[in-house]
C-alpha cells in the first residue's frame, strides 16, 4: 500500500485522522447570542439573578405551551427534577424504572427513598411495555417510571393503567422535549413529566430541567419544595431544598426557544442523511421512532456484528480513531452498575432485550455543531469499517 492509499484509509489502519477536532455526541446547541446576550444585561441591570425570576417565568411558560402542560416548574437539573417530583408526590415503597436509561432515572427514584426495581424493554422501541412493567409490579410498587427514550414518547395507552391497579405513572422525559405523538405533546402523558435542559440536551439551559404536570395542587407543592418550602419571608411550611433554576440559565433557554424550530429542522436533516447513507450497510439499522415525531436530538443505531463484520465496540474503537466519538449509551445498563449490580445477578435474566441492545446500541454525533457533509463522511467511515471490518479486527486486536 502507497503513503497516499494509507493517508485515505481509516485512522484504526494507520490513515490520517477523518475529523482534526473530535465530534461529539451531545455537542451543545446555541441559541440566538445577541438575544441571550441582550438578556443578560437586563438581569444584571435588574440585579434579579434567581429566585422565580421573570426569566424563569417566561421560560416555564413557553415550556408550558410547546409541551402542552399546564404546568412547568422549572429547577436546577433534571435528575433533580425527578427526585423532587417523587419525594413530593410522598411515596413510600419501590419504583419500577426500565434499566436501559440515562442512571439519573434509578438514581432520582432511590435518593427520594424507593427501592429502584428494574423492568426490561421492548426490542425494537427501546421502551418499558405491558408484561415487563405487569412482572416487575410488586405489592410495594408505588410508582411506574416509564422513560422516553431517545425522544419517542411511551404512550401511556401501551402501559393499561388499569392493570396497574391505580399505581401512577409519571415520565422522564428528559430526551423528549419538543417530541409530539399523534400531534399532542408531551405533557399530555401520565400524571407529571420531567425533563433535562442539561448542556447535551438539544434545548439547553447549561444545567437544568423541569417538571410538568396538569395538577394544580402537586405543581404548588413543587413550587415551594423547590425552594426549602418558603410560603413566605420568614415562613417555611415543609421540608424543601433549594433546587431553582437562575436567570442567566433561563436567558439561555428563552434564547434557544427563539431557534428550536431551526435546531429540530437541522438535527431532521442530518437524521435523513444518516437513514439515507446507512441504508446500504450491513449490520446497522436505524432505531425507529414510531409514530412519534422526535426531537431528532439521537441517532441511535444497532449493531449486528455478525451481518456488519465487527462487533458494535470494535466498530466505536475505530470510529473514535478518526475523531468520531460515538457512544455506548446506555452500556451496560443501570442494572449492571453500582448500588444496583450489588443487589443480584438473577435480576439480569428479566432483563434480556436490555442485555442484547445495551450490546449493540451506537449513538452518533448530531446537532447544529455539525454539518450534512460531516454526516457524509461519518457514513462513509462506518460504510468502510465494514469492507475493511477484518482487517480493523487484527489491527484491534493485535498485542
Ligand atoms: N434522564 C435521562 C433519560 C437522561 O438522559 C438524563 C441526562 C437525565 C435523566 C438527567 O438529566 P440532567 O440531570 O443531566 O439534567 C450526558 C449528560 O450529562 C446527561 O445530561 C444526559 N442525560 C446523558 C444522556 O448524557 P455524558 O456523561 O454521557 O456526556 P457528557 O456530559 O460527558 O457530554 C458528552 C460530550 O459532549 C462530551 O464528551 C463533550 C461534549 N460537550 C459536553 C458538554 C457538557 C461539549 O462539547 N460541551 C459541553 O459543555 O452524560
Amino acid at each position: 500500500m502507497t503513503t497516499a492509499d494509507q493517508a485515505q484509509d481509516l485512522a484504526v489502519l494507520g490513515g490520517a485522522r477523518a475529523f482534526a477536532e473530535p465530534l461529539h455526541v451531545g455537542r451543545p446547541n446555541l441559541g440566538d447570542r445577541a438575544a441571550f446576550t441582550r438578556m443578560v444585561e437586563d438581569v444584571l441591570d435588574r440585579r434579579w439573578l434567581t429566585n422565580d425570576g421573570p426569566l424563569v417565568r417566561e421560560f416555564e411558560e413557553q415550556v408550558a405551551s410547546i409541551s402542552e402542560a399546564r404546568h412547568c416548574i422549572a429547577v436546577a437539573n433534571g435528575t433533580l427534577a425527578a427526585t423532587l417530583l417523587l419525594d413530593t408526590m410522598g411515596l413510600r415503597g419501590s419504583a419500577v424504572v426500565p434499566s436501559f436509561t440515562f442512571i439519573a432515572t434509578p438514581h432520582a427514584a432511590e435518593w427520594a427513598g424507593l427501592d429502584a426495581v428494574f423492568a426490561d424493554i421492548e426490542e425494537d422501541t427501546h421502551h418499558l411495555y405491558q408484561s415487563s412493567v405487569t412482572s416487575a409490579l410488586t405489592p410495594e410498587t408505588a410508582v411506574v417510571v416509564g422513560v422516553h427514550l431517545w425522544g419517542g414518547i411511551l404512550d401511556a395507552k401501551s402501559l393499561d393503567i388499569s392493570e396497574l391497579d391505580g399505581i401512577p405513572l409519571v415520565y422522564d422525559a428528559a430526551h423528549a422535549f419538543g417530541s409530539t405523538l399523534h400531534g399532542r405533546g408531551i405533557g399530555a402523558h401520565g400524571v407529571a413529566s420531567t425533563l433535562s435542559f442539561h448542556a447535551t440536551k438539544f434545548i439547553n439551559t447549561f444545567e437544568g430541567g423541569a417538571v410538568l404536570t396538569d395538577d394544580d395542587a402537586l405543581a404548588a407543592e413543587l413550587r415551594l419544595r423547590r425552594n426549602f418550602g418558603f410560603a413566605g419571608y420568614d415562613e417555611v411550611t415543609r421540608l424543601g431544598t433549594n433546587a431553582k433554576l437562575n436567570e442567566v440559565s433561563a436567558a439561555q433557554g428563552l434564547s434557544m426557544l427563539a431557534v428550536m424550530q431551526h435546531i429540530v429542522e437541522h438535527n431532521h436533516a442530518v437524521l435523513e442523511r444518516y437513514r439515507n447513507r446507512l441504508a446500504q450497510v450491513p449490520g446497522i439499522t436505524l432505531w425507529d421512532p414510531g409514530a412519534t415525531r422526535t426531537n431528532g436530538q439521537y441517532v441511535v443505531t444497532q449493531v449486528d456484528a455478525e451481518e456488519f463484520g465487527l462487533s458494535r465496540d470494535e466498530l466505536v474503537d475505530a470510529l473514535w480513531a478518526d475523531n468520531v466519538r460515538a457512544r455506548r449509551y446506555f452500556y451496560p445498563g443501570c442494572h449492571r452498575m453500582s448500588p444496583y449490580r450489588e443487589r443480584g445477578s438473577d435480576v439480569a435474566d428479566s432483563l434480556q432485550a436490555t442485555e442484547r441492545v445495551a450490546k449493540q446500541v451506537m449513538v452518533l454525533p448530531t446537532g447544529t455543531a455539525m454539518t450534512l457533509a460531516d454526516v457524509t463522511v461519518v457514513c462513509d467511515l462506518i460504510a468502510r469499517a465494514h469492507d475493511r471490518a477484518p482487517a480493523i479486527g487484527r489491527a484491534l486486536r493485535a498485542p
